[in-house]
């Protein structure tokens, strides 16, 4: 590998672009291929198609210096790094077509002493898979232990584990785990990501790698279930659930973490099946986790629903509908299955705020519900559900909020006062 590698980054979506950007901004050539001609004129054009802090400017800034070039077609590099997105099947199966179809892309063009990485989460054997696939199309190029000068092909795997929100920080600063198909690769690879990563780089073998990346989502994943069942079983004994957890969060050995109305987004509420789908007989604990999880949403709706009919026919507030606080991202919510499950029942009278949007989801609109500000929520509704922890809501002093009957799901308006 050149002190400055040529860099070509295959999928510009929430890892990609971001990924993409960042290198480009070390002052080393990226060329981003995308599928999508949209996508790809969109950032060609120095804009943004994902929203996350700062990558607007930074896009921009590499597009317009000639750092970051785009086309929908792979051409010769140093490095290749695949970023495209692995989710699952109505089987609960991970689909990796993307990941398939992005490596046939790149056979053509890749050549001795090339640097593959695949950062897409996925099952454990892939990396593997990925090797098999290029040795098929491209016998020509020698894959593993790097006894000739730099000239065999280096395959590794290096999951991404960026926080939504944070991306770009975490891509400097997380540590990373870096796997190699052999020793050599995982050399390779480390000595690349070290260019623009401040995170320690540490390297192990492929499948050790894509374990890692599996088993950090389904440790979140499994934890969260923790939290919701504890939620459950504290409704049933009409005990406060946030008391419950902040007292025993002063043990010095237990971190409970937050329930919720369910878990949501494309990466923890997905990836703990690719560990199912591996080894279903072993893996009862993670599934257990997911079964749990995804409950929470009707549970949740069963609660609303009954706090409602105890409160007359008035309008009912749904506060938040994105996946987490304080985004946009409305993909696998759960406060979004919620939202429609009220919208069915109880169509007009449901009024949502998510100061995130500008527009509700037709699904939701199509129900009769409404988009309005938080203000208008507090004054009009007697019933709220809060199903989102936005800085926004957490926010609303006591007295606006006071003459609520509220079915709090992420415990942001306790108001614990303990000495
Ligand atoms: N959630 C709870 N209670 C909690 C924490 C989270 O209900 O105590 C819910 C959130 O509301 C949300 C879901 O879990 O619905 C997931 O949110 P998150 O903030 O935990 O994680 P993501 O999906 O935004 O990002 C995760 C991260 N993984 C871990 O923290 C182990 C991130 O580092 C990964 O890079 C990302 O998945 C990914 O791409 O895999």
């Amino acid at each position: 590998m050149t002190v400055s590698p040529k860099v070509s980054v295959i999928g510009l979506g929430y890892i990609g672009l971001p990924t993409a950007a960042l290198i480009a901004s070390r002052g080393i050539g990226v060329h981003g291929v995308d599928i999508s001609e949209r996508i790809v004129a969109n950032i060609a054009a120095g804009a943004i198609h994902i929203p996350e802090p700062d990558l607007d400017g930074l896009v921009q800034k590499v597009v317009s210096n000639g750092t970051l070039k785009v086309s929908t077609k792979p051409a010769p590099a140093d490095v290749f790094m695949i970023a495209v997105p692995t989710p699952m099947d109505a089987d609960k199966r991970p689909d990796l077509r993307s990941v398939f179809a992005a490596v046939e892309s790149i056979c053509d063009v890749l050549a001795p002493g090339n640097l593959v990485i695949l950062e897409s989460t996925c099952p454990i054997g892939t990396t593997e898979e990925v090797v098999r696939r290029i040795s098929a199309k491209r016998p020509d190029l020698k894959t593993g232990p790097d006894g000739e000068g730099g000239k065999t092909l280096a395959v590794a795997y290096c999951p991404e584990r960026v926080l939504p929100g944070r991306i770009l920080a975490e891509l400097i600063d997380n540590d990373r785990c870096i796997g190699g198909v052999t020793p050599d690769c995982a050399a390779k690879a480390q000595q690349f990501y070290k260019l623009f990563v401040r995170g320690a780089c540490i390297v192990t073998s492929a499948r050790a790698a894509e374990m890692v990346k599996l088993s950090e989502n389904a440790f979140r994943d499994v934890n969260i279930a923790f939290a919701n069942e504890l939620s459950l079983v504290c409704d049933r004994f009409g005990i406060n659930v946030w008391e419950v957890i902040e007292l025993a969060n002063r043990h010095p050995r237990v971190n409970i973490l937050r329930p919720g109305p369910g878990v949501g987004g494309h990466c923890i509420a997905v990836d703990p099946w690719f560990i199912v789908d591996s080894a279903p007989d072993l893996a009862k604990l993670i599934r257990a986790g997911r079964e749990v999880n995804d409950s929470k949403i009707e549970a949740t709706f069963e609660r609303a629903a009954e706090l409602i009919e105890a409160n007359g026919a008035g309008p009912i507030a749904c506060l938040g509908l994105a996946f987490k606080a304080n985004v946009d991202d409305l993909r696998e919510s759960p406060a979004l299955e919620v939202a429609l499950k009220l919208a069915e029942r109880y169509r007009a009278r449901v009024r949502i705020v998510e100061p995130h949007i500008e527009e509700l989801p037709a699904t939701l609109a199509e129900r009769g519900a409404l988009l309005v500000d938080l203000e208008t929520a507090l004054r009009e509704c007697s019933v709220a559900v809060v199903l989102v922890d936005h800085d926004a809501f957490k926010l609303t002093p006591l007295a606006e909020r006071q003459h609520l009957a509220v079915l709090d799901t992420r415990g942001i308006w306790q108001d614990m006062r303990r000495s």
